[in-house]
């Protein structure tokens, strides 16, 4: 019944924000994303379960049946266990990366009902607005607002490739941002956060494994570099006599692949922003995008470090856009849900559920340095790629990431706490992948 329910959901969103060459545009606050949060507000309306928007934006929906409201479970204590993911995505990412996250929380939701689990504590489901910054900059931005991580004013502030500020797009989408901002009320009902989300390496093909359980994410984080340069014609102007942006920009992409390599990091520029553009004027001014990311916090600070000495030969100016510190999740619940979904094979035949690290930002990472307790789950992707529209999961893979959270979310509405073993760690047994 939720591989059923987990099968038309994926229907419904197939075609949403979908472009030639198979892969999706959905970036926050647009046509697409109200579209997405739409869905989202039926399917929880199609459930009965009660729908509710953080001062972000952030949806959240509440399944609660016991006595008195969802509130009042949280004032005695029994704060909510909440599954989701994000809608939105990259440009031109693939149909996973996020919605696999939510669709499968709605499915996990309808396995428990059929199993006629009782919940002891609220459960909901989430729709982190924002999760890939692909519109305004930042990546997790609904998460990083909601928990204080990034002031709204400076959210509110963020431009998107055609001027528009974050507090236009929440105007244009009908939202007030005088209320935009932090939400205490929000977060005191958050109990513990697990998300579902695709893999985006191979490891999980490589040990043969549908699903896994997350340990850690790499510290990462974005800088803008700006270059200046004068705008002249492409013809006529000598080559001593030039001040080319693009020179030093150009500079950038490869001492950023030398860099990563020297310093066992990664760092990407997948931006850039050309001015005039012209193809017969010398660019005047450039600005690339630096993602940097690695094991080591020290050496990804390094790297950025070098690189901005670097530019600033060309008189470029780095700023930082965000960061993100090493972020390890939950130990005793991450143990806690290994053993439940290692359980499900039987007493005499426990499942293999591996412990992978990440390079990719999430926002249980944001709630999980915000302090709440949080863990992942990771479901095969056969190709191995992702932010692109080759990222996949097959449809078995899927329907078992279904099963395997609502296990998780029956043990932790169902069982005292008592089953988590203190102090205990989940430790990756693979490289982030
Ligand atoms: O960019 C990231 O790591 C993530 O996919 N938001
Ligand atoms: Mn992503
Ligand atoms: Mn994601």
């Amino acid at each position: 019944m939720s591989s059923a329910a987990f099968d038309s959901m994926w229907a419904d969103l197939d075609p949403v924000g979908r472009v030639g060459g198979g892969g999706y545009r959905r970036f926050a606050w647009t046509r697409e994303d109200l579209t997405l949060r739409e869905w989202f507000a039926q399917e929880a309306t199609r459930r009965g379960l009660d729908l509710v928007e953080d001062r972000v934006g952030n949806q959240w929906a509440w399944w609660w049946d016991g006595p008195g409201s969802v509130d009042d479970a949280v004032a005695t204590g029994r704060q909510g266990v909440v599954i989701g993911s994000h809608l939105d995505s990259v440009p031109d990412g693939g149909a996973f990366d996020g919605p696999l996250g939510v669709v499968s929380s709605f499915a996990a939701i309808d396995e428990l009902r059929a199993s006629g689990i009782v919940p002891k504590v609220p459960i909901a489901v989430t729709n982190f607005v924002d999760e890939e910054g692909a519109r305004f900059g930042i990546a997790c931005a609904g998460s990083r607002v909601l928990t204080g991580q990034l002031p709204a004013d400076r959210a509110l502030a963020l431009t998107d490739a055609d001027g528009r500020t974050y507090a236009d797009a929440l105007r244009n989408a009908g939202r007030d941002p005088d209320s935009f901002g932090p939400d205490a009320e929000a977060l005191a009902r958050v109990g513990c956060y697990v998300e579902l989300h695709v893999e985006q390496g191979r490891a999980l093909v490589d040990l043969g494994e549908p699903v896994a359980v997350a340990s850690d994410i790499w510290p990462h984080g974005r800088w803008r570099f700006d270059f200046p340069g004068e705008a002249n014609h492409a013809g006529t102007t000598r080559l001593e006599d030039r001040r080319d942006a693009m020179l030093g920009y150009a500079e950038l992409v490869l001492a950023a692949r030398a860099g990563a390599t020297r310093r066992g990091c990664v760092a990407t520029v997948g931006k850039v922003r050309v001015t005039p553009g012209g193809v017969n004027a010398i660019p005047s001014h450039v600005t690339g995008w630096l993602d940097a990311r690695g094991a080591d916090e020290t050496q990804v600070r390094a790297l950025v470090e070098d690189l901005t000495t670097q530019m600033g030969e060309h008189s470029a100016a780095a700023t930082e856009e965000s960061w993100t510190p090493t972020t390890r999740f939950d130990g005793d619940l991450s143990h806690r849900l290994r053993l439940v979904l290692q359980a499900r094979g039987g007493s005499d035949a426990q499942l293999s559920v591996p412990v992978l690290g990440t390079g990719a930002g999430h926002d249980a990472g944001i709630l999980a340095t915000a302090g709440y307790p949080t863990a992942m789950l990771f479901v095969r992707n056969p190709t191995g790629i992702s932010h692109s529209p080759a990222e996949h999961a097959e449809v078995d893979d899927c329907h078992e990431g279904v099963h395997a959270l609502a296990a998780c979310v029956a043990d932790l509405t169902t069982q005292p706490a008592s089953t988590t073993q203190p102090g205990s760690t989940t430790q990756p047994e693979k490289d982030p992948a």
